[in-house]
């Protein structure tokens, strides 16, 4: 599988590289950083990374995480604190496995961890678990939320309040199966075709349910036409995360087997957003996943990579970097290694 070679080759070439910066977690494996400001302070929600001896396929069977830690920092760069369990798949009604990447929201004092698993159909699906303190514990719903499919989901709050998920996820996240809101027989478009589209959805004032039917999300080219299936190097594959600068939406997604994290502007959080470039280049290991936060007055990237496992791509750490946005919104593009 396209997993296994790469992680063939990254274990070939870890020793080599000379990461731009450090693991922040290293007493257990992370992935999939969704960073937030609460309270004034900096929190991180990753995907928590195990072993569990499964195989290694273009599926993601091997990404076979059951539960979520919440990590806060004193600092940028500084020191990071387990929060420990948050919440653990054993304690989700409907959910079976693979606890992927997650993200959380506040809304009037009350915290929402919002996250992707496996139904006992093998269906992914997005569920959602409410605390009182930004780092849990969280009592998920009874039930995933209705309407909800594939995976990544990134919760965005606009200025005037409401709140917007993005969702959705190639291959081992399903995105290919779901026609005219059924679950189906994969469906990949041809390479002149335009691209499967991420999905778009406000959230209800309670912040449980959608309250509208997720619209798909387009992302165009220079000349204002959509991006196509073939267009691997920038189309939308996974991990969607949205930032709002200078009255701008920012779009920004993994290109998934390009490896890359890339992002798209537009005037509403609807789109259609116009491709703009690259943020972060391949990092170890397949998959590449993101967030942007503000935090005094500074942008930053949280990202992860596969270093402290020596390339197994399945065991990642989460990382942040600084991100330098221009006058324009112009992100400068991070390289995740020096030369
Ligand atoms: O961590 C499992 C999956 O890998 C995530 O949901 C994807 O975004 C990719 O990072």
């Amino acid at each position: 599988s396209d997993a296994e070679a790469v992680t063939a080759a990254d274990k070939a070439r870890a020793d080599q590289l000379k990461p731009i910066s450090g693991a922040l977690v290293t007493h257990m494996y992370t992935a999939d950083p969704s960073a937030h400001v609460f309270n004034g302070k900096l929190y991180v929600y990753p995907s928590h990374d195990v072993d569990n001896g499964q195989p290694l396929n273009d599926n993601g069977d091997h990404f076979d995480m059951r539960d979520y830690h919440v990590f806060s920092l004193d600092r940028p760069f500084g020191v990071v604190t387990d929060h420990g369990n948050a919440l653990d798949v054993k304690d989700v009604p409907w959910a079976e496995k693979q606890m992927w990447a997650p993200d959380a929201a506040e809304k009037d004092g009350k915290y929402y961890l919002y996250f992707p698993a496996r139904n006992y159909d093998g269906i992914f699906q997005i569920g959602v678990a409410v605390g009182d303190q930004p780092e849990g514990p969280f009592t998920p719903q009874a039930e995933a939320i209705k309407g909800s499919f594939s995976i990544d989901p990134a919760v965005f709050k606009d200025e005037d309040g409401s709140h917007y998920m993005y969702f959705g996820g190639l291959w081992g996240g399903q995105l290919q199966n779901w026609r005219n809101g059924k679950f189906g027989e994969e469906q990949f478009p041809a390479d002149d075709q335009p691209a499967l589209k991420p999905l778009v959805a406000k959230m209800t004032d309670d912040m449980l349910e959608f309250a509208e039917t997720p619209k798909e999300i387009e992302i165009v080219d220079e000349n204002g036409d959509v991006l196509l299936a073939g267009d691997n190097e920038r189309r939308y594959f996974e991990g969607p995360w949205m930032h709002r600068h200078n009255g701008r939406y920012y779009f920004s997604y993994s290109t998934g087997d390009t490896h890359k994290i890339a992002y798209a502007s537009s005037d509403s959080p609807y789109g259609p957003f116009r491709y703009e470039g690259v943020i972060l280049e391949p990092v170890l290991g397949w998959t590449t996943h993101h967030s942007i936060v503000k935090y005094q007055d500074k942008w930053f990237l949280f990202y992860h990579d596969s270093t402290l496992s020596a390339g197994q791509t399945h065991l990642r750490s989460i990382k942040m970097a600084e991100l330098n946005i221009d006058d324009n919104g112009k992100i400068e593009v991070i390289k995740p290694y020096y030369e």
